[in-house]
Parts: structure tokens; C-alpha cells; sequence
């Protein structure tokens, strides 16, 4: 079975951390419903989703996925790079503790989940404005005993190594290349994004399941024309807050 974290739609999500975009207004009851059909097509893919209580005071808290790393026996509680966001960690810790042995990020490291890809044993972790050095190191030494390899890729222009790149298949990576050399992943297979849908690397990969955003469709297109059957949902409201799908979930099994 598996088991999907997410957390309501902060009402203050107009305050949230923007690093590449300008600020737009941000409709907090529209982002809520896009929100809720991101939940419901998570529950179509087979999940069970525990929903955290808003935030009112933690505007970007609805991006669970930069809080932890869980992998098959442990959790890694992260030490996020962006101070403001430090206080979304302990809630989701709360719950991830009732299923995986805990662990967790300190100072001086930092580390968004955001920046964590995991393909089989081997977590490649963005070395980007948010996740440093120090603690990649400590994810490291935490994960190895558990038979887990990491690699450092280095991200620029991006947020998160997953705004880069992501898993949509088995080995199959989509990939913005202005962002993260592909050599990194040696011996994949790649399907580019179209240049004009910069964020379009982005897609959420439940079992078999590929779940993409409504506003790349030219991207869309190229995963079509690979045989991916895609699962659209709108999420433009959440991508003004320089979210996107894998960041409003931590997806695991139990
Ligand atoms: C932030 O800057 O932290 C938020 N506004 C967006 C976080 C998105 N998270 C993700 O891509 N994993």
C-alpha cells in the first residue's frame, strides 16, 4: 500500500519564497481546488492520503516534498535551505515516524527534498541554492548503512534538481539540459522538454502512473509520442508559488 503526506494550501500562500519568478497574485481558493484534484488523482493511482492541517503562518508549507527524504526503512527530516521554511519539519516528522526510522539534517547543513532523485538504490542530490555541501555529506553517511549511493549533480538557473529532471519511467529521465548536465546520470535514456516549456521537467511517476502538468502540452506531446500514457492536471495557481507536482507529496509504501 502506499501512503501519500500532503498538506492543505496555506491561506497565506501569497507570502511564499520566490527565488526565479516574479511575484502574481495567487488565488488561495483556486490553488486550493487544484490541490485537491492533485489528491484525488494520487488516490486514483492507489494512495492513501494523509493530509496535514493548513499552516497559516508557513506560506510555501503546502510543498511537502522538500521536508524529508523516506526511503525503504528510514526518513531523513531535512534541514531546509530557505529559514523561512525551517518550521514545516517537525509536523511531517510527527507522522513519517509511525512507519520508517527517523533521522534528521543539522546545522550547518541544509537540504530540500526537492533536490533528492532517487533511481533505485542511488539518490542524486542537487547541490543547488538550498541544499549544501555539508548536508548532502550527512545524507550520505546516513543512507549508506542502508545500502543507498549518493551522487552530487550540480543545478543552476533552477530551483531543485527535480525542476530539472525527473524520473518517468524506470530509467527514463525528462530533462531541461540549460539546467543540469546530463552526464550526470551516465547510461539513461532521455526525453527532452520542449525549449519553450522551461518547467516542463517536472512529472510525478506513482508506480506506473505519470502525472503531468496542464500547461506543458508540447512537452505533454513528446511523452505521448513515447508511449507514456499521461495523467493532466491543472496546477498553474501551486506554480506560482514555484511549486510543482512532485513537491505537494511525499509518496511512500508500507
Ligand atoms: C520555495 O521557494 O521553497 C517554494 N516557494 C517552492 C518550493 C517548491 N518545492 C519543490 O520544488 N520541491
Amino acid at each position: 500500500m502506499r501512503i501519500a503526506i500532503t498538506r492543505e494550501v496555506s491561506p497565506s500562500i501569497g507570502q511564499c519564497k520566490l527565488t526565479h519568478l516574479s511575484r502574481q497574485d495567487i488565488d488561495v481558493d483556486l490553488a486550493r481546488d487544484q490541490h485537491a484534484q492533485y489528491e484525488k488523482m494520487l488516490i486514483d493511482l492507489g494512495c492513501k492520503v494523509r493530509r496535514l492541517p493548513e499552516e497559516p503562518n508557513l506560506p510555501d508549507s503546502v510543498f511537502v516534498e522538500d521536508t524529508a527524504i523516506v526511503l525503504d526503512n528510514l526518513a531523513v527530516i531535512t534541514r531546509p535551505g530557505a529559514i523561512l521554511r525551517r518550521n514545516e519539519t517537525q509536523s511531517v516528522a510527527e507522522v513519517l515516524k509511525e512507519y520508517r526510522t527517523m533521522f534528521q539534517i543539522i546545522d550547518p547543513g541544509t537540504l530540500d527534498g526537492g533536490d533528492v532523485l532517487q533511481i533505485g538504490r542511488t539518490l542524486f542530490v542537487g547541490n543547488s541554492i538550498r541544499s549544501n555541501i555539508p548536508g548532502i555529506k550527512q545524507l550520505m553517511e546516513i543512507v549508506a548503512p542502508y545500502g543507498y549511493e549518493v551522487e552530487v549533480v550540480k543545478v543552476e538557473g533552477c530551483l531543485h534538481l527535480k525542476s530539472a529532471v525527473t524520473l518517468v519511467g524506470e530509467e527514463t529521465l525528462l530533462i531541461n539540459r540549460s539546467w543540469v548536465d546530463a552526464n550526470s546520470f551516465e547510461a539513461r535514456e532521455f526525453i527532452d522538454i520542449d525549449p519553450s516549456e522551461p518547467y516542463a521537467a517536472n512529472a510525478l511517476l506513482v508506480g506506473d502512473g505519470l502525472v503531468y502538468p496542464a500547461n506543458f502540452p508540447k512537452t505533454c506531446q513528446r511523452l505521448e509520442d513515447k508511449g507514456y500514457s499521461v495523467r493532466v492536471t491543472d496546477v498553474d495557481e501551486l506554480q506560482k508559488a514555484e511549486g510543482a507536482l512532485t513537491c505537494c507529496s511525499l509518496i511512500f509504501s508500507i
